[in-house]
């Protein structure tokens, strides 16, 4: 089994991005499967396509996209990517799209292929929190779930994809005001302890918890 396991480059005036700090000290094989790990530029469009040429290299069976959520406590796996790019700030190209589909003819949502509760469960057995999420907002990180998963659809049947994102590292939060943070060792362990749940539940649906939110 393979996956492939992206991070995003810095963005928004940071000098780091924790998700790609946390992949690249990913270990090369989790429960026996071969990890490939690749940078992806924070850019609607673009970063699709570097998605696409790496998925046509490497031919995994799972696509694992990780993005920072400054704000977040905790490690959290996305459910679902919707069909709109509506940026905050303007991504790493200056591009700033409003309320535009991401694809014309793709349906308004997609729902991760891969076991978020099992996930999380693995990520609290090794000591670090999660949390399933249900929006992984409107910017770039929603933009390359939700284009993982229409390739899929249309061009990559049989694949599984999915979205984590991490908190801030604390480097990113010391002279601002009270932020949470998180340090790379421990999304590194949490990232490593999502993809053993999803090798073990390959061939099999999602862990039954309790883990859904009021708000
Ligand atoms: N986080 C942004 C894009 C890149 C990243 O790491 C997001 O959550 O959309």
């Amino acid at each position: 089994m393979k996956i492939l396991v992206t991070g995003f480059e810095p963005f928004g005036g940071e000098p780091i991005n924790p998700s790609w700090e946390a992949v690249r000290h990913l270990p090369d094989t989790i429960s026996g499967a071969e990890v490939i790990k690749v940078q992806i530029p924070v850019v609607f469009g673009r970063s699709a396509d570097v998605v696409r040429d790496a998925i046509v290299e490497h031919d995994p069976d799972v696509v694992l996209h990780v993005g920072q959520a400054g704000g977040r406590f905790e490690v959290t796996p996305e459910r679902v990517a919707i069909n709109v790019d509506d940026g905050r700030i303007p991504d790493n190209d200056g591009q700033q799209p409003i309320d535009t589909p991401i694809r014309e003819d793709g349906p308004a949502a997609y729902f991760t292929s891969l076991p978020v509760k099992a996930m999380v469960t693995a990520m609290r057995q090794a000591g670090i929190p999660g949390r399933v999420s249900n929006t992984a907002g409107t910017y770039v990180c929603n933009h390359i779930m939700y284009q993982a998963l229409y390739m899929i659809d249309r061009e990559f049947s049989g694949k599984r994809a999915g979205f984590v994102h991490v908190p801030y590292s604390p480097q990113q939060v010391v002279n601002q005001p009270p932020q949470p943070s998180m340090g790379i060792d421990d999304m590194t362990t949490a990232l490593a302890a999502g993809i053993g749940a999803i090798v073990e539940y390959t061939g099999k649906p999602d862990e039954r918890t309790v883990g859904g939110s009021i708000h």
